[in-house]
């Protein structure tokens, strides 16, 4: 039902920092930028592989304000691992089979993810400590 790890998603106070160091430490690229402010987030995408259905990406977010997610967990907990999103081939299904189970869903219908993706999240409550995202990516040019 997984498909792979599509993202790891890394809060971050200042993104072209963290971009900087990302690109200087690991060799990896940015693929993508977006300001997404139903997320309240503005977030690069660094390129690390391909896997099927899609690339896997570090994800670098910095928030929009102090008064968003990623803005509220930079206050509690600092810089850090925020979230962990896999790739999923449906993400309806997967949210019915997995709200199913008696997960949170944290969305009730999929949002606009990066790069064109639909995700959905679920709560760290319910999966471990983990803040996980499925994400389902757009088919691919053929
Ligand atoms: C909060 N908690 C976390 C957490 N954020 N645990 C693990 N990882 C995180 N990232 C824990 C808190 O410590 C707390 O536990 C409990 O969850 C409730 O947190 P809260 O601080 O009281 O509540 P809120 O209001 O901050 O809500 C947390 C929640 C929220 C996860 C529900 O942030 C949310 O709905 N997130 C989903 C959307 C999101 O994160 N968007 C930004 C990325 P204790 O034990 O202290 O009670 S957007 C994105 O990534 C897009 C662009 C994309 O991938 O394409």
């Amino acid at each position: 039902m997984l498909l792979r790890i599509d993202h790891v998603g890394i809060a971050c106070e200042n993104l072209d920092e963290k971009i900087a160091y990302y690109e200087a430490t690991f060799g990896v690229t940015v693929v993508s930028r977006e300001v997404n402010e139903e997320q309240g987030v503005k977030e690069a995408m660094l390129h690390v592989a391909d896997g099927e259905g899609g690339g896997s990406y570090i994800q670098l977010l910095e928030p929009l304000g102090p008064d968003t997610p990623v803005g509220k967990f930079l206050a509690k907990r600092g810089e850090g691992l925020h979230h962990i999103a896999y790739g999923v081939p449906d993400i309806e299904a997967a949210m019915e089979r997995i709200g199913g189970s008696g997960v949170r869903l944290l969305d009730e219908r999929p949002r606009h993810g990066a790069m064109g993706t639909s995700i959905a999240f679920l709560h760290p409550k319910d999966v471990g400590g983990v803040l996980t995202e499925l994400v389902e990516s757009p088919p691919r040019p053929s």
